[in-house]
Parts: structure tokens; sequence; C-alpha cells
């Protein structure tokens, strides 16, 4: 009999989104006839706008044509749109900050966190903020860089947690911590909403460069920051070229979600400590595992960053945003402390003293709406909820009408 992988008996528990997933279908099967409003998973709902569909269909078109038909990335039209994305993506999103070279086309941030647990392998030490996206833990788990099981603390020795809450202004206490090789670092925040200043990315940078970590910068709804003083990414700040990768995406931004497509920045002045650079690994890993982007979501990729599709960039994150204004509203009406959904499309609703799940459980049975237990994403999680604003407007002006009728807080 084959044994099962060690690394994966080490998990501590499901996946979070199929479990709220799971949840959801126990309500409907209790109730056959509820109208369930999900704000829970991070999941796009809005028809794709017509500048980019039209991206996609002539795309998926020439692929019946000789002259526009292309394979794996290797044939030359599909090295030249490689190409062509990469300097777009450097030039519209990054405004140079960044060398086309160094920027890597993927089929999305969570595919390409995986291949970096590859890339890092199960010898590292990783920092993770408390609450995030769980994939970051569960991944490294997964690939082994947990160290030792610490049965009285519950925690892995290698996997440090950097508490992000109300105290510290999300921003965790970075003199508390002890170095780490790689620190996963999600700005807007997936939780808690908060966005990291550009002081307080200097002093991520710092430490990291004192501590020779790499930061793996989760930039996956950087176009949905408002403040034009807040930064979008990593690479806006001096000397992180030499300290960090940044994934991101274009999921959330024009609702490629099920479209597949992102993208990962490997700086060539990141090196290990042989002086190898990263990004030759990187390379090595992606060619080896990974077969390429979908031409078609290139394509559409290239549509989403000339002018038109610029614009419907902004369209489609300001009605999401539009949505998280009105959640945010809502729960202050009924007496809620929130935080995030202003510069991020997550409310980060805070029930001091309550168990998040059991919060989740009474918004679900009262109200049949769904949402995200804090807890879900880290101990610091705890007492907290997560309100989605992917949704179509009506579901989400009905669910706050909802929370105000339903909900006795
Ligand atoms: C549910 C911080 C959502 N099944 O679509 P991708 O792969 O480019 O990006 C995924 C991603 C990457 N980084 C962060 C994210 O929050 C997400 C998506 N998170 C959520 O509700 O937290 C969707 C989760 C999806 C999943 O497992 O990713």
């Amino acid at each position: 009999m084959v044994q099962r992988n060690k690394n994966i008996t080490k998990l501590q528990a499901g996946y979070l989104f199929p479990e709220i997933g799971r949840r959801r279908r126990a309500l409907l099967e209790q109730n056959p006839g509820a109208k369930l409003i999900s704000l829970g998973i991070g999941n796009t709902t809005e028809p794709l706008t017509p500048h980019i569909v039209t991206g996609l269909k002539n795309a998926a078109a020439g692929l019946g044509t000789l002259e526009a038909y292309s394979g794996y990335d290797d044939d030359p039209k599909g090295q030249q749109l490689l190409q062509d994305l990469k300097a777009k993506i450097a030039e519209k999103l990054y405004h140079g900050l960044v060398s086309p070279a160094d920027v890597f086309i993927s089929d999305g941030a969570k595919c390409d966190c995986g291949r970096l647990q590859v890339l890092f392998g199960g010898d590292v030490s990783v920092a993770v903020q408390d609450p995030a996206y769980p994939v970051y833990v569960d991944g490294s788990v997964m690939a082994g860089a947990t160290g030792q099981y610490n049965k009285e603390l519950g925690l892995f020795d290698n996997i440090v947690y950097m508490s992000c809450t109300p105290a510290n202004n999300f921003f965790p206490d970075l003199d508390s911590l002890p170095p780490t090789d790689l620190i996963y670092f999600c700005s807007p925040n997936n939780p808690t909403g908060a966005v990291s200043t550009k002081a307080q990315l200097e002093k991520l940078v710092d430490f990291a460069r004192r501590n020779k970590s790499i930061i793996i910068f989760d930039a996956a709804y950087a176009a949905f920051i408002q403040d034009e003083d807040l930064p979008r990414s990593i690479f806006e700040i001096d000397g992180s070229q030499e300290v960090a990768i940044e994934v991101n995406s274009f999921s959330k931004s024009i609702g490629f979600t099920g479209v597949r497509l992102g993208w990962t920045v490997v700086p060539q002045e990141l090196t290990f400590d042989d002086s190898t650079p990263v990004a030759n690994d990187w390379r090595r890993v992606t060619g080896t595992l990974f077969n390429g982007a979908s031409n078609i979501a290139q394509y559409g990729g290239l549509a989403a960053l000339d002018e038109e599709g610029l614009a419907e960039m902004k369209q489609t994150v300001g009605y999401y945003m539009e949505n998280a204004r009105l959640i945010k509203q809502a729960l202050t009406e009924l007496s809620i402390t929130t935080y995030g959904g202003t510069n991020s499309p997550y409310v980060w609703a805070e029930f001091s003293g309550r168990d998040s799940w059991e919060v989740f459980t009474e918004i679900l049975e009262r109200a049949h709406v769904v949402t995200t237990p804090g807890v879900g994403f880290g101990p610091s999680g705890e007492g907290f909820i997560r309100f989605s604003a992917f949704g179509h407007r009506e579901d989400v002006v009905e669910a706050t009408r909802r929370l105000r009728d339903k909900m006795d807080w």
C-alpha cells in the first residue's frame, strides 16, 4: 500500500472555502426554498465587459485560422503574445517600475503561490499575516515547510503568525518577530481589507533586507485601491527588487476568476544565498510544471490593458466598491465596527468576544446570507466576519436589508 504524503497528513483542517460551500448546501437541504445570498467566497459575479469580450472573441476566432493559430507558447506566435502582454503589464500597471523580462504570465495568483511553494521547498521557514488567505499556510504545509509541530501551542515551529488586528492597525509588530526565510504579505489584505501605507511597506522591505528574507507580496486586489497615496505594488518601495516577488491577477479586476490569467514578477536582482538569481529557478519550475496561460485569456488581458480596457476595469472595480460601501454602511448603522471596504472589496466586521463560526451560522440561518468566518483565515481572525463585496447589486441591497431586519445586533 502507498503511504499518504506525510506533509498532507499535517494539514490541520479542510480547505476553508469548500467548508463554506458545504455549510451553504446543508442550509439549503434543511430549507429548500431559501434564497441564499453569497457575500462569502470572493467570486466575481458581473459579466465581462464589451471591449475585453471582443479581445477574447477575436482570439478564439483567430484560432480557427491558419494564420493566427498557435499552440504551446514556445511557437513564435505564442512567444510574441507573451512578450506583448509582459510589456503591457510592465507599462500600464507598473508604469515602468518593473522590467517586462521580470514578468511571468500565469493562470492566476493562487496557482503561482503553489508553484512558489514548490520553488522554495520544505526547508524554509515562513511568516504569514494573521489573518491571511489560507493558501499561504496550507500550501506551505503541503510543501513540508513546517518544522516540528508544537503540541502545546498548536503551531508549527517554522510557521510564524504575524498578528494583524485593529490594535496594531493591521500591520505586524516587526520588531517582535523572529527572522524567517519567506514572508507572505498581502495588501490590500484578504480578509481584513487593510492596505499598508508606503511607510509601512518601507519598514517591511527594510526588515526583509536585514534578515535576508524574501517577501512574497500578493497584490491580487491592487486595482481596488482608491486612495492615490497608497502603494499598489511592493516595487514602489526602494530596495524591494532585491527582496521581493509579487503575485498578481486579472481575476478580480476584470472578472477573470473563471477565464484564469495572472502574473508574477520575479526581479533579476533577487538572488539565493549562492547568488543564483531566483528567476532562473522560477523559470525552471514553471517551465516544468506549467504549460502557460490560455492564449485566448492572454488576448483578453491585452485588451484589458489598452485604453478602453482600462476604463472598463475601472468601471468593474467601481461596481464592487459601491457594493462594499453599501455593506459597510449597513453594518455601521447596526453599530457593528468595520474595517476595510474602502480600498478593498472586503469588509471586516468585528464581533468581539464571539465565536466567528457561531456568528457565521447565525447570519446564515437568520438572514440566509453567506459570509466567511474570520477564524478561517487564522487565529487572529476569531471574533470577526468577512463580508465580500462581490455580488449583484440587487443581492447586496437585499442582503443589507435582511441584516437590518433579521439580525438583532
Ligand atoms: C476561493 C489574496 C478568494 N477558489 O484567482 P487567482 O488564483 O488569481 O487569485 C486567488 C487569490 C489570490 N490571492 C488572494 C486571494 O484572496 C485570492 C482569491 N481569494 C477569497 O474569497 O478569499 C477566492 C477563494 C478560490 C480560492 O481558493 O482561491
